[in-house]
């Protein structure tokens, strides 16, 4: 009687990978009042005054500033939140997502 062996191969070929990093990036725009752009940035990104200051002048001068990296669900929710607080109060304030290279 022919006799079935099975063999178990070794799971050596899970890998576990990194999730994706995604930035948010504050883009200038001239409507938005310089302390409006600071408080969301502070709420909504749990920077301090002093880091969304700089964060803030950064893309008021140069156009746009990276405010931080997170998973894409997060980035793509605070994005959302933020943009929401800023159209509530009528401003033109954009947030947007981008990979990390
Ligand atoms: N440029 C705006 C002003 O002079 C301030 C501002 C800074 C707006 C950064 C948006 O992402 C921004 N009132």
């Amino acid at each position: 009687m022919a006799e079935t062996i099975i063999v178990k191969r070794p799971q050596t070929d899970l890998k576990v990978e990194r999730p994706k990093l995604f930035k948010v990036v504050l883009v200038n725009d001239d409507y938005t009042p310089r302390d409006f752009v600071v408080t969301v940035l502070r709420s909504e990104f749990r920077l301090t005054e002093e880091q969304a200051r700089k964060v803030m002048i950064t893309a008021h001068r140069r156009g746009v500033c990276v405010v931080a990296v997170f998973t894409k669900e997060i980035a793509e929710a605070k994005t959302a939140n933020a943009i929401d607080a800023a159209r509530k109060q009528g401003y033109p304030l954009l947030f947007t997502t981008e990979p990390e290279e």
